[in-house]
């Protein structure tokens, strides 16, 4: 298995309006003791300056785990941060400029919501795909309509690239994500501003375990 699809199994998608609890430092910092397999940093009111001090130390934390850093929409963030890439979505800078900005060595992810997208990505410089919402969720306001899973096995099997599910998703729909063909979940609520991030975690690694 591509080492990509591994790093998709668990991914947590940070929200600083969540995390205002413990902070999205602390949050990450138990998400991935509990088993978080990469973690992507999405806050869409911050500027650039803020988002490059917010990687700086979020890579602290993460140096020597193993677990990659990437950042949503912002190239400049990901370049100055030091980052291992950026997650854009179809609305964004194009996936060649992004690809022309990030380099060959940094990780690109994509957003895909339609048969349509996920085609076209076959043959674009990514790393893998976001696909969804799978379902209706909170957290993203002007989400597009949800897919559900039977989209999602759609959707997958159209996909030449490794892919993580995302929207509405918490541990117990591991096992369906799985039978659907993704790579992982990527899940904010699951996780950002649950009581143990660590356990929250934890639980999506034994889901997939009991698989
Ligand atoms: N993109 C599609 S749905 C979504 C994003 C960023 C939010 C997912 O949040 P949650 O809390 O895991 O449903
Ligand atoms: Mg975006």
């Amino acid at each position: 298995m591509a080492l990509i699809a591994k790093k998709l199994r668990v991914y947590l998608v940070t929200d600083p309006a969540l995390c205002a609890d413990i902070g999205v430092v602390e949050t990450v910092q138990r998400a991935v003791a509990g088993g978080v397999t990469m973690v992507q940093l999405r806050d869409k009111h911050a500027t650039t300056a803020q988002r490059v001090d917010l990687a700086r130390a979020l890579i602290r934390v993460l140096n020597g785990t193993g677990v990659p850093l990437l950042i949503n929409d912002d190239l400049e963030a990901a370049i100055a941060s030091g980052a291992d890439g950026a997650h854009i979505g179809q609305g964004d800078s194009s996936v060649q400029k992004a690809r022309s900005v990030l380099g060959s060595d940094r990780i690109l992810g994509l957003s895909c919501e339609t048969a349509r997208t996920v085609s076209k990505a076959n043959s674009a410089p990514v790393d893998y795909l976001g696909i969804g919402p799978v379902f209706a969720t909170d957290t993203k306001s002007d989400h597009k309509q949800p897919i559900g899973m039977a989209g999602l096995k759609t959707l997958v099997s159209l996909s030449d690239l490794p892919a993580v599910a995302i929207g509405g998703l918490n541990a117990t729909h591991v096992g369906d994500v799985m039978s659907a063909g993704a790579d992982g979940l990527a899940v904010v609520s699951a996780i950002c501003g649950q009581p143990d991030p660590s356990a929250a975690a934890g639980k999506f690694i034994q889901n997939r375990r009991s698989q």
